[in-house]
């Protein structure tokens, strides 16, 4: 069948056997018949490292490296919450690793596929944040503490950031549009897919209808699939 499918922020833990469950139906169900599966960023709740493994991080890799080996290639853009996944657990599904901002022809459209945190740069705090993890010697670093002391920093960041992300409004939290319409622009783009913003949705930035932002949801409640397919793009929820 001609068809993508494009998934983000599933934000998969073991503390939510209920969401890997609906991801694996996902890929039994529907992934197989597929010309490609895109993931873009946040598969993972929290990710410290390749070597920390999890019943979902061995569940999730078994379920897409029988995805891959039957021939569907998939793609993995990360997100700011597995900004870590690294070429061994990447391997280890038989999925490519894609940096952020990449460009395809989608079915003859020029689409940019990311993640979509580069683009709120309203939060100041996090794109300093942002910058910072992202650093190559913080990483190495990071990497570089054993196991326990990488699990304790992630469980102390994690609750840090619950607490002041409550005081962030709405708008703060959304993309920029200058940020979107730059990237329109620049790149001459058909269409621009990403996640992030859980608010799911099909933007035209412009008068012209044939250029389109889609925003894919979570996986909290829905698990939320863009298909793409050479007609049409439909972004649906299906409840878990
Ligand atoms: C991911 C976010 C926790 C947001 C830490 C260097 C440093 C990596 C890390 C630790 C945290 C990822 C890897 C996590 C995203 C949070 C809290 C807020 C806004 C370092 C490199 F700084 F310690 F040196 N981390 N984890 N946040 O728990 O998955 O995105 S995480
Ligand atoms: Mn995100």
């Amino acid at each position: 069948m001609t068809v993508s499918y494009f998934i983000a922020d599933l934000h998969l833990s073991d503390e939510r056997p209920d969401m890997v469950r609906a991801f694996l139906r996902f890929v039994q169900e529907q992934a197989y018949q597929a010309d490609a599966l895109y993931i873009l960023g946040d598969l993972f709740e929290v990710w410290v490292g390749d070597d920390l493994r999890t019943t979902t991080s061995q569940t999730v890799a078994q379920a897409l490296k029988k995805l891959t080996q039957s021939g569907v290639p998939c793609y993995f853009i990360c997100g700011n919450r597995d900004f870590l996944v690294g070429k061994r657990y990447c391997k280890q599904c038989g999925m490519t690793m894609l940096p952020d901002e990449t460009i395809i022809n989608l079915y003859g459209r020029q689409t940019m596929l990311l993640h979509g945190d580069i683009m709120c740069t309203l939060d100041e705090s996090y794109q300093k944040f942002r910058r910072m993890v992202h650093r190559r010697w913080v990483q190495w670093l990071f990497l570089h503490l054993p196991k326990r002391a990488r699990a304790n920093i992630a469980n102390r960041m994690r609750a840090n950031s619950k607490r002041y992300n409550q005081s962030k409004s709405d708008n703060i939290m959304d993309v920029t549009p200058e940020q979107v319409t730059t990237r329109f622009k620049h790149y001459q783009l058909d269409w621009m897919i990403h996640g992030h913003t859980h608010r799911p949705a099909i933007h035209h930035p412009f008068n012209d209808n044939s250029q389109q932002r889609i925003v894919l949801g979570d996986w909290y409640e829905h698990s939320s699939v863009l298909t793409v397919t050479p007609e049409h793009a439909d972004l649906s929820g299906a409840q878990l």
